[in-house]
């Protein structure tokens, strides 16, 4: 770990230390505003609109060019994968507009995506009956967890374009995740395998004290 990536770790821990002080434990379904299409408040619990596009990672950002960028979906599967970046754009798109909830209080509201569901590509590959969970794995060296019913969730998406532009580089371009139903930390940036396992394991944040389900509306931030 450098030192910038130490600072990032350092600072982050401290937000989870002021917030489990103050809260106990993650309470009931809160939030504000009319339902969303999933019948939650618009706003999880504790979070501020934000209008801007903040910058979230380890601080650094890998510059993968889409000819060397390649998804891999491995591990309890049938058929593991590895597609290109034209492979990746062959398979069915979808367009889709969804919130981006960031434990650390900012959300991002109706973001216009463009890609392909991760259920497309999990489906592709198989899982065997035995598998329960994914870990996703970025180029910068990210990783974390999902169990598969949040996974295969048809609004979570392997995504190459935000706003009608090819998703920028500092925010995860080629292809990212996202997890609208989830903390933001569950979508990898800078995508790059996926592997399905036949049981849990932790990612980067929730080996540091995360919340491992990280339900927005059930303030469900940290462990
Ligand atoms: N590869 C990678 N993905 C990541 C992270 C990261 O550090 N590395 N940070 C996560 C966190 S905490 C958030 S809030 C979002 C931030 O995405 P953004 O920078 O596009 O806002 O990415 C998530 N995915
Ligand atoms: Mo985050």
């Amino acid at each position: 770990m450098d030192d910038k990536e130490a600072r990032i770790v350092a600072a982050r821990l401290k937000l989870r230390e002021r917030f489990l002080e103050k809260t106990k434990q993650p309470g009931p379904a809160e939030g504000h505003g009319p339902p969303n299409r999933h019948g939650m408040p618009r706003v999880p619990v504790g979070q501020t609109i934000t209008t801007g596009w903040p910058v979230l990672d380890l601080g650094r950002q890998p510059n993968v060019k889409l000819s060397d960028w390649e998804l891999i979906v491995d591990g309890a599967v049938e058929e593991p994968l590895k597609l290109s970046f034209k492979q990746f754009m062959e398979l069915p798109q979808i367009e889709d507009v969804s919130d981006f909830h960031c434990v650390t209080t900012w959300s991002k509201m109706d973001v216009p995506w463009e890609g392909v569901q991760l259920s497309t590509v999990i489906a592709l590959a198989r899982p065997r009956p035995e598998a329960t969970h994914v870990m996703t794995y970025a180029y910068d060296g990210y990783t974390t967890n999902l169990p598969l019913e949040e996974a295969l969730k048809d609004d979570v998406l392997l995504v190459h374009t935000a706003e009608g532009k090819p998703l920028p580089a500092e925010h995860g371009g080629p292809v990212r995740i996202v997890t609208p139903q989830l903390y933001a930390w569950k979508g990898a940036k800078w995508i790059h395998r996926i592997e399905i396992l036949t049981r849990d394991r932790l990612g980067y944040w929730e080996l540091r004290g995360y919340s491992n389900t990280a339900h927005p509306w059930e303030n469900d931030r940290y462990s």
